[in-house]
């Protein structure tokens, strides 16, 4: 396999200010992101490795950080690019068919981030809070994930980092007021582009 690389931000680390702060974004990418991409590696390596020598007992050990810095590095990487800076045209859905089914299943943009806000909060210790595609119901669907298990059985297409790393620098405790402050950036043309492609795949 090859090896994994850290996608480029779509944005400066202080693009995103005042919501999240720029020691903040440079921790969270320069050093958590890349932590799951440099172990991910090592990982797949040494699985690589085993799986020559026919190590089986090696193969199953390495699962569970495939899994944790795997998850990590997609999560992160739909992460980035489900965010936008402030003010910027792209926090605003436009008419098309995410506008609708949302529209249709949640009432409205905001009935929707207020059930998914309310997911992500509850989350015990750390996850991710998504709004996902579901292909066999054609529909919408909320979900949350512990630590950084991968979304699996939905198509991706908002998450929320709820990792104390992703706000507590700014936001000490209030895990609420990070996940309401996070609607100020969600770019929302990422998340019809990723819904487009759900519903026409
Ligand atoms: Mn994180």
């Amino acid at each position: 396999m090859q090896q994994q690389t850290l996608p480029k931000l779509p944005y400066a680390l202080n693009a995103l200010e005042p919501v999240i702060s720029e020691e903040i974004m440079d921790l969270h990418y320069n050093k958590h992101h890349k932590g799951y991409v440099d172990n991910l590696n090592k990982a797949l390596e040494q699985y690589a490795e085993a799986e020559k020598k026919g190590d089986l007992s090696t193969l199953i050990s390495l699962q569970s950080a495939i899994k944790f810095n795997g998850g990590g590095h997609l999560n992160h990487s739909i992460f980035w690019t489900n965010l936008t800076p402030p003010g910027s045209p792209e926090n605003k859905l436009k008419e098309g068919p995410l506008a609708q089914a949302i529209q249709s299943q949640y009432g409205s943009v905001e009935q929707l981030l207020d059930k998914l806000s309310a997911k992500a909060v509850a989350i015990q210790g750390s996850g991710w809070g998504w709004l996902g595609f579901c292909k066999n119901s054609k529909q919408l669907r909320l979900a949350t994930c512990a630590n950084q298990d991968p979304l699996l059985d939905l198509v991706p297409l908002l998450g929320i980092d709820v990792w104390e790393h992703a706000y507590y620098l700014l936001y000490k405790n209030k895990r609420a007021d990070y996940v309401a402050a996070i609607r100020q950036i969600i770019n929302w043309h990422n998340v019809a582009e990723r819904y487009q492609k759900a519903i026409t795949s």
